[in-house]
């Protein structure tokens, strides 16, 4: 026998995935082989542990089902019939057919689109803009999430990082505000332990009495799309009983005057009838607020996906100046902490490629844009689609089926599975997971700057993004040394090394350690705030804003590279309350009398795992959770299948009769596949194609449906 000594390696990485604790991995491989993908123990925030999601990451790998070559469409749109061809075969005919489409129509009949499917520099949401941007396509303006919170933290605090989870450990009163932790950013609650090991509060507000607020020490149940409302309610009482902080507001604030005279419009019973929240508990959350410091929010996304969103999350982020909050390590607010990287988003996405006057189409009117319904001077003949599943992810699935369908629409998708979008691809293109490649990730719940370095071979003919859009660019004949830079050469473009966080960070460093803190403080002592010093052209915390001011005012649209226009023109400079459209519509209401919301699933990451077996098993098939009052009017049973419909379209799921919800409303999650459901379709085939009033965020929570027996 032939001695065979098998090589063990361990290298080091990141994961993928657009969640906030972007933990640090240690890849296992023996013999070239993935065997597991485990935790970093060191790293502060990954402490070790991965969540249910990433716990058969390894075997994801060598799932039989990955896309391994390009593929051309044989049988009907939609079919999922396809035939392998040659990577020189599926760049031709995008050459061929791109070049046609351009001649007859120009080139802004191409869109691009793309979202999170992977959160690296080189290969996630910026990968493709470069590309698109050269080639001259419509502007694709990318909002699926935290865009309406993003352009409300910047007009309210500017570009900061805000509270430091890890300083959560040091709270002693602390909201989880429209987040459900336990599922969405598990290696925060650690710290909160912690806090409340030191005897802190834990408050969590939520419509839903979720994992998470099962945990808290008060869950305070809120209507979808009314915490605007909420949080000034608490500032009308704050205000009303002298518990501001004068001597923070005089120093760090602007607005203090507006900010009172809108607050004073809001008491506590008034409140109490928008909210579904008892005056009285609204009272006791603001003086506890106010007084047990420091006092911490943690602000979830969920806040946004109304059509107040925007106005809620800035009514909240006024709420850490206003009582002081900011002065002591612990106390403050966080969103998200990005603002703190330094991206040099102009190298990263070539906006200086936008040729001037390139329309802007916004993703999540994607169904609009492609059955015409949004007038389109030229139409969109070819789509292009990466990092995203729309047909799963976007609101108003039906329109993007149908337009998806159109015999004349050139499709091409980029994936690691034929997922329910990549189905009705003319061409697929196959795309390596994250131990076969090497990127530097983006990361936005915590202050760690993560390599993840390639472990394994690509397998088949996968490719990274990056590399895909390099053969795409040669194809298309660009010449530009941008497309043949090393990937170490783009990453050091990519960002300000020399910048002041990024004191001691290098990418020797971090291939060797795999993550760096940025240099902004420990969590035991930074206090960003404490003498004011926001991001704002102020300087101080924006009660009333400055930009908004203005009228129509530019935010930074990241997402998307350019400098995107806040639409509307007329934004309050003071947050208000702007209440939900559907359950404002009394006719509509009368119709479909139940608001249905869709957050997150426990084991899938939107759509990504939702293939996987053992997730699957985790998961369990798509529920409708439903208070057992409106399931008896209904006849609806515990465990019986239901349909879930409006005028927008339909989706079945079994009912699961509960009083987490309140009468009147219901809870599915979002991420299960639509073809794998029993009904082909998901949550987003009812969902309403409507904007939250900043940032152009989806209002997936402000959803009217009806629900019967099937
Ligand atoms: N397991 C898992 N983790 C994930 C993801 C995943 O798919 N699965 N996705 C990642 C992504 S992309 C994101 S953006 C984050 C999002 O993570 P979160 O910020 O936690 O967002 P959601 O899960 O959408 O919703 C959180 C809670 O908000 C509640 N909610 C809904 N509408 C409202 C409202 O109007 N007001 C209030 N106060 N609460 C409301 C819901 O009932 C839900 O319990 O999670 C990330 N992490
Ligand atoms: N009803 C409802 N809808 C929602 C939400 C909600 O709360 N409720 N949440 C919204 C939010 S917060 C978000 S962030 C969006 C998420 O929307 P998406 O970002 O579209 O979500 P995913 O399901 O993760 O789809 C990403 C796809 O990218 C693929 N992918 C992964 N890695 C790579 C890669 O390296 N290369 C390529 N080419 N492809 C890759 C994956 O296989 C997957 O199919 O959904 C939004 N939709
Ligand atoms: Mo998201």
């Amino acid at each position: 026998m032939s001695a065979h000594f098998s090589e063990t390696r361990t290298v080091r990485g990141a994961c993928p995935q657009d969640c906030p604790d972007t933990c640090a991995f240690l890849y296992h491989v023996e013999d070239g082989q993935l065997v597991e993908v485990t935790g970093d123990p060191d790293h502060p925030m990954t402490r070790g542990g991965l969540c249910v999601k990433l716990k058969n990451f390894a075997e994801h790998h060598y799932n039989p089902d990955r896309l391994m070559h390009p593929m051309k469409r044989v049988g009907p749109k939609g079919s999922g019939q396809f035939e392998r061809i040659s990577w020189n075969e599926a760049l031709a005919q995008i050459k061929s057919r791109w070049t046609d489409i351009i001649t007859e129509h120009g080139s802004q009949a191409i869109l691009p689109h793309a979202y999170l499917g992977h959160q690296g520099t080189l290969n996630g949401l910026t990968a493709g803009d470069a590309f698109f941007n050269r080639l001259g396509s419509t502007v694709a303006e990318k909002t699926y999430c935290e865009s309406g919170s993003s352009t409300a933290w910047i007009m309210t605090v500017g570009p900061t990082g805000g509270l430091d989870v890890e300083s959560l450990a040091f709270s002693k009163y602390i909201i989880v505000w429209g987040m459900n932790m336990l599922n969405t950013n598990l290696h925060a609650w650690p710290f909160i332990l912690k806090a409340k090991e030191n005897g802190a509060r834990l408050v969590v507000i939520d419509p839903v009495r979720t994992r998470t607020a099962k945990q808290a020490d008060w869950h305070v149940r809120i209507k979808p799309g009314t915490d605007g409302a909420l949080a000034l309610g608490m500032m009308n009482v704050i205000i009303g009983e002298g518990l501001v902080d004068r001597d923070y507001v005089e120093k760090y604030t602007l607005g203090y005057e507006q900010l009172a005279q809108r607050a004073a419009e809001f008491p506590p019973e008034r409140v109490a009838q928008i909210t579904g929240i008892a005056a009285q508990d609204i009272v006791t959350l603001a003086r506890e607020y106010a007084t047990a410091q420091p006092s911490a929010i943690r602000q979830g996304v969920a806040v946004e996906r109304s059509p107040g969103g925007g106005d809620a999350i800035r009514a909240i982020t006024c709420l850490p100046a206003l009582v002081g909050a900011w002065r002591h390590v612990g106390g403050g607010t966080v969103e998200m902490p990005i603002w703190e990287f330094p991206f040099k988003f102009d190298f990263m996405c070539r906006p200086d490629w936008i040729r001037p006057g390139t329309r802007v189409v916004n993703e999540l009117d994607l169904g609009a844009a492609l059955t015409g319904t949004m007038a389109l001077d030229p139409p969109i003949k070819s789509l292009f689609v990466y990092n995203s599943n729309p047909v799963s992810q976007a609101p108003a699935a039906a329109s993007i089926v149908e337009g998806l369908g159109r015999e004349d629409l050139f499709t091409v998708v980029s994936e690691l599975f034929i997922t329910d979008t990549a189905k009705y691809a003319d061409i697929l293109l196959p795309a390596t997971m994250q131990a076969e490649q090497y990127d530097l990730m983006v990361t936005w719940g915590h202050l760690y700057v993560m390599l993840n370095q390639p472990a394994i071979e690509a397998p088949g003919e996968c490719v990274p993004n990056i590399e895909m859009f390099r053969r795409l660019a040669r194809t298309m004949g660009f010449d530009d040394d941008y497309w043949s830079l090393s990937l170490d050469e783009m990453l050091l473009r990519s960002y300000d090394w020399s910048a002041p966080q990024m004191q001691g960070i290098t990418l020797e460093a971090l291939k060797e350690k795999g993550y760096m803190r940025l240099n902004v403080g420990l969590p035991h002592e930074r206090a960003p705030h404490a003498q004011g010093n926001f991001k704002t052209p102020s300087g101080k915390c924006e009660f009333a804003s400055s930009l908004a001011a203005g009228g129509n005012f530019v935010v930074p649209v990241w997402r998307s590279g350019y400098e995107g226009m806040q639409p509307g023109g007329a934004v309050d400079p003071v947050p208000n309350y702007i209440a939900p459209a559907e359950m404002s519509d009394a006719s509509l209401a009368q119709r479909y009398p139940l608001n249905l919301v869709s957050p997150k699933p426990h084991a899938f990451l939107n759509t990504q795992y939702g293939n996987e077996p053992t997730q699957q098993r985790r998961q369990g098939e798509q529920i409708i959770v439903i208070h057992p009052q409106d399931a008896t009017t209904r006849q609806i049973e515990h465990g019986s299948y239901v349909r879930i419909f409006n005028d927008r379209g339909s989706f079945e799921a079994r009912a699961e009769l509960s009083e987490d919800v309140s009468a009147g409303l219901m809870m599915t999650n979002v991420g299960h596949w639509p073809g794998l459901n029993r009904s082909g379709t998901a949550v987003n085939s009812t969902t309403p194609p409507r904007h939250c009033n900043l940032g152009q965020a989806g209002a997936f929570s402000d959803n009217l449906v009806d629900v019967q027996k099937v």
